[in-house]
């Protein structure tokens, strides 16, 4: 019999709790489920050299050490204390580290790093009496952590206490991202999401290494953010949605503390404000943004291309300015997206007019501009980043642009589009782009897709969530999971690792967590799912 001696808090007391592993109840000989693999975890890992018959078991002795004078190394082992003291029981308590490594516990080291895994790196050291993370950044322990939690069983994950044992598989990493800048997008404009429903998304795309959030925070259908200057947006303008449902906004005190908490998660948040189409909330909000001075209706139907801020009127201009500086005094990020895309109600020449003019806006606020690639039909700054959005592996006008230097974010939308229906008969989500299920959005490689659009041209991945039909947390959930993961892992790992076999296979072992997460995942019959999950 295999006991496990569970040391807990419960008030003022300390229990002790003998459980007996389920491993044990069942089999009647203690043989424990094998330690996860350093294989299975998702973004593969650059290099992971196992160290076979080693194990390193938490116990309630384990103490987790950060970097002696580092809040941010202590905070990050605060984070990974509360990921597994519900589940564990331990009281895994967060200490400085001592000068010399420390032979026990696990240690959170911003000292040691090899220079290769660079800002947002790792290296991770499993030995049987100790578990060694070293980053030369606190990013890199932060992504550190993830793959120690990705090693840790699935029930790792849980909100109450589970059987154990915690052991993980000994042996060494050494890790860094193939892109800095790893995405995802979520349209909060055509129905809304609430802060608690963000923090959750945020807190899934941590597990994968995502660095970015970027929020579609107005389009026809809703205005999200308060806006101090211009109150109406929000107030009037983001009081419906796709459907004509109730709709709702952020208040900037909500949207700062969600950038707060995304940047406790090392993701940086991204607001866009989708212009010179895609306006119509805006315009409905102040009938003298409009050419003709009238407001148009609210919308909350789903057609695009129907809307454009007024071009020549210089009132469009002093209403960006203010909605702009706003946004950049809630930003600490270097990007603001101006959107750019669908503007067939806008002619060419006032298009190119029009997005030269928000670009300097965007500039003279200190920002970077990020734009859907359309903005490539302007005059894009140098700085200004292109978010490829197209359905073809040729654009010309992008590889143009690239060319003269600038970089693409990929997003192309029959890949990476989280809307996009995995079969004909998923409930939710759309078709124009295809199909998507696993193959489609892992099978291809960011950095030699679009002709002309070179691994140096690119900046990174993103993976979009449109919401046109997607209402709930448990609609976000069903169409990232699997295939957020994937997009993940192109934006991570080294291309030499892509093998589509493998992945369907690393990708199913997350499956178990995601269910003890209770993540609503569709279950692609695309990929290899361990028994029972
Ligand atoms: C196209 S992709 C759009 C969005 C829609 C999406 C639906 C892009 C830049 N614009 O306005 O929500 O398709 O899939």
């Amino acid at each position: 019999m295999t006991n496990l001696v569970v040391r807990r808090r419960i008030g003022a007391l300390f229990l002790t709790l003998s459980v007996i592993t389920v491993s044990t109840i069942m089999g009647g000989v203690a043989a424990a489920a094998a330690p996860v693999p350093l294989s299975s975890v998702v973004p593969i890992p650059v290099s992971a050299t196992a160290t076979s018959g080693v194990t390193h078991t938490l116990t309630a002795a384990t103490k987790i050490y950060a970097q002696s004078g580092s809040t941010p190394a202590s905070d990050i082992g605060g984070y990974l204390a509360a990921i597994l003291r519900p589940s564990t029981g331990l009281p895994l308590p967060v200490v400085p580290a001592p000068n010399s490594a420390p032979a026990d516990g696990i240690a959170l080291l911003l000292t040691g790093a090899p220079a290769a895994v660079g800002a947002q790196g790792y290296q991770l050291d499993i030995t049987a009496a100790n578990v060694t993370l070293r980053a030369n950044q606190p990013a890199g322990l932060f992504a550190g952590v993830q793959t120690l939690r990705q090693l840790l069983p699935p029930a790792v994950e849980s909100t109450t206490v589970q059987p154990g044992p915690w052991e993980i598989a000994g042996g060494h990493i050494v890790d860094y991202p193939r892109f800095g800048y790893r995405g995802a997008m979520l349209d909060v404009a055509r129905h809304f999401f609430g802060v608690a429903a963000v923090r959750r998304y945020i807190d899934q795309l941590a597990l994968y290494k995502v660095n970015y959030l970027h929020l579609h925070l107005a389009d026809d259908q809703g205005w999200r953010i308060a806006i101090n200057s211009w109150p109406n947006l929000a107030v009037y303008g983001g009081s419906t949605a796709v459907g004509g449902g109730p709709g709702g906004y952020y208040t900037q005190a909500d949207y700062s503390g969600l950038v707060a908490y995304a940047a406790s998660r090392y993701i940086t948040i991204i607001p866009e404000i989708d212009m010179p189409g895609h306006t119509n909330a805006a315009l409905a909000s102040y009938a003298q943004l409009n050419c003709n001075g009238v407001a148009p209706p609210l919308y909350t139907g789903t057609n695009v291309g129907f809307s454009s801020l007024c071009v020549p009127l210089e009132l469009t201009y002093t209403f960006i300015d203010q909605v702009i500086g706003e946004l950049a005094a809630l930003t600490p990020g270097p990007y603001l997206h101006i959107g750019g895309d669908e503007a067939s109600s806008t002619t060419p020449a006032d298009y190119t007019t029009f997005i030269n003019r928000v670009q300097q806006i965007v500039a003279a606020h200190g920002k970077t501009v990020l734009g859907w690639h359309d903005v490539v039909h302007a005059t894009p700054l140098p700085s200004t980043v292109a978010q490829f959005w197209g359905t073809t592996t040729t654009d010309s006008a992008v590889a143009a642009a690239a060319a003269a230097g600038t970089k693409v974010l990929m997003s192309p939308a029959n890949r990476t589009y989280l809307d996009m229906k995995y079969r004909n008969n998923t409930r939710l989500g759309q078709k124009w782009a295809g199909l998507i299920d696993v193959n489609q959005a892992y099978g291809w490689n960011p950095g030699n897709y679009l002709g002309g659009v070179g691994e140096t041209s690119v900046l990174g991945v993103e993976a979009p969530l449109w919401t046109e039909t997607i209402r709930t947390t448990a609609d976000i959930d069903f169409m990232a999971f699997p295939r957020l993961p994937a997009i993940a892992e192109l934006g991570w790992s080294a291309y030499a690792t892509h093998d589509l076999t493998v992945f369907k296979t690393r990708l199913g072992a997350q499956g178990p967590r995601w269910r003890v997460m209770g993540i609503n995942y569709y279950h692609s019959t695309q990929v290899t799912w361990p028994a029972g999950s």
